[in-house]
């Protein structure tokens, strides 16, 4: 196979509050995610909150879902239930020993999220936690030893707790400023060693209290939120181009392609519909303007208009973004009249499913780079992709993940085909969690994307000690030949 042109970034994502852990340390204030609860899929991951009658409640709060929040509900932890990100997979402690190893295998980018509690605790105060720039310090230096650049997201679906607690989140416009100067102190502090830059992670799945911050989590509360999101995005960028010539800023989606379920025109057009509903986030972000279908996706999901200032247009006009950025996991088949948002709609009879239930099929990923590609003319990168699942480790201190090994290499294979044949401007790839990390949908441990395992079960006991699954070799060889080896690989 012909190798992929050069310079292209090879590497691995995280998100802190599933990878760091270090909960309470180095001045660490409290993140929304700090109060949410392991599950499953049986069983959602939840909130534990306290009612003024001393009562209780538990609702619902990730991606994709989230109940509403009473205003008088404050958080609470309780003994009897554990919260996945306090130890998370402790990379806090772990870094040195994590980055060589994604090192052995020819990682030249790795990107992560910075927790923005741990620069600003409460995120409003004026001075930042010095503690906590120095860990992004350190762990940067060490990166730097082995050649490997930074790609920072400064926002992955969370914010400090008392920003969600003070000012239902990103309900309120003082939310925005409390970004850009969460943004501008990262960028003063690491703009010299990192070009490029996530202002948000999956921007159109996020919902409700955590990642949103906010209480309510109906559309109109959704899409007022989104809008400050937005403006606040748009900022940063203005912000980051002045003060670091040469940086590139993306903003990540959720892009998981869909397919209509048949050639029924109603089924085409209801496809068509909610394509849009994800596209509506990257289209206002990349070319810095609200579509003309705006009114439709507001009118059908209960929007009563939403609250803007006269300059708003002026600053998203200003702010558009660099490149498009995206996980790709599976696909999703729509019908006339299925509920669709993100992910879901109907069953595609022609692909296997993952015990989680996520379909695989990798041309889709190649549809989606060339989809996104011909839309916005703008370089695309694959920030996230990879197979969860459930590894067993052998006696002999490994996991044959020859299954991870077809889904990584017939993923690549696809994406290589989309950047050497279709023309496809693509930066890189970044796999999801290549050291296995706490999932964001059920919070357990048990759903595994890494090259390497970590000892550690769903309420996190364990070792923590890291080993190399069969796959870490397989992709060190597929790097080290810049992609050309992918058609000799696996069967
Ligand atoms: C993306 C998120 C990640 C992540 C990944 C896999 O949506 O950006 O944070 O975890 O999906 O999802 P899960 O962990 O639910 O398997």
């Amino acid at each position: 196979m012909k190798a992929l042109p050069e310079g292209f970034l090879w590497g691995g994502a995280t998100a802190d509050f599933q990878f760091e852990g270090g909960f309470g340390e180095g001045g660490r204030g409290l993140l929304s995610h700090d109060y949410e609860t392991n599950g499953s899929v049986e069983h959602p991951r939840h909130h534990t909150l306290k009612m003024p009658d001393g009562s209780i409640i538990h609702p619902r709060s990730s991606f994709f879902y989230a109940d509403p929040v009473p205003e008088e509900a404050q958080p609470v932890f309780l003994d009897d239930e554990y919260y996945p990100s306090h130890q998370a997979v402790d990379f806090y402690h772990h870094y040195k020993e994590d980055i060589a190893l994604m090192a052995g295998m020819g990682f030249n980018v790795f990107r992560f999220s910075v927790c923005w509690s741990r620069i600003f605790p409460t995120g409003d105060e004026e001075e930042p936690n010095e503690e906590g720039l120095q860990f992004y310090d350190d762990v940067i230096t060490e990166m730097e030893k082995y050649g490997m650049q930074p790609l920072i997201t400064i926002c992955h679906d969370e914010m400090p707790m008392e920003l969600a607690l003070k000012y239902d989140g990103w309900s309120s416009r003082h939310v925005i400023d409390c970004y850009v100067k969460y943004a501008k102190t990262l960028f003063e502090r690491f703009g010299s060693r990192c070009k490029y830059w996530l202002t948000f992670n999956e921007i159109n799945a996020v919902r409700g209290f955590g990642p949103c911050g906010t209480r309510g989590s109906d559309s109109q509360t959704h899409y007022q939120a989104v809008h400050h999101m937005f403006l606040a995005s748009a900022k940063a960028v203005r912000l980051g181009h002045n003060m670091m010539p040469g940086s590139m800023f993306g903003a990540m989606y959720a892009l998981s392609e869909i397919y209509p379920a048949t050639c029924k025109p109603e089924d085409m057009f209801h496809h068509m519909r909610c394509r849009r509903e994800s596209l509506f986030f990257v289209d206002t972000m990349a070319r810095g303007y609200y579509p003309g279908y705006t009114g439709d996706i507001f009118t059908r999901r209960g929007v009563k208009g939403i609250k803007v200032h006269k300059d708003d247009g002026d600053i998203l006009r200003a702010g558009p973004l660099d490149f498009v950025s995206f996980s790709y996991y599976r696909s999703n088949t729509v019908a006339a009249g299925d509920d669709f948002n993100v992910i879901g709609g109907s069953l595609n009879p022609y692909l296997e499913s993952t015990p989680w239930g996520w379909p695989v099929d990798p041309l889709g990923l190649r549809y989606c780079m060339n989809e996104i590609y011909d839309r916005y003319q703008k370089p695309i990168f694959i920030v996230e992709n990879g197979l969860g699942a459930a590894d067993e480790l052998t006696d002999e201190g490994t996991v044959e993940d020859d299954y991870r090994i077809n889904y990584l290499r017939d993923h690549l294979s696809a994406m290589a085909a989309a950047i050497n044949e279709d023309g496809v401007d693509c930066l890189g790839y970044t796999m999801w969690g290549p050291i296995d990390l706490v999932s964001l949908s059920t919070g357990e441990m048990k759903k595994r994307y890494g090259l390497i395992y970590v000892d550690m079960d769903d309420l996190g006991h364990g070792s923590l000690k890291r080993y190399k699954k069969k796959s870490y070799d397989w992709m060190k060889h597929i790097i080290e030949t810049n992609g050309a080896a992918l058609d000799e690989a696996g069967d």
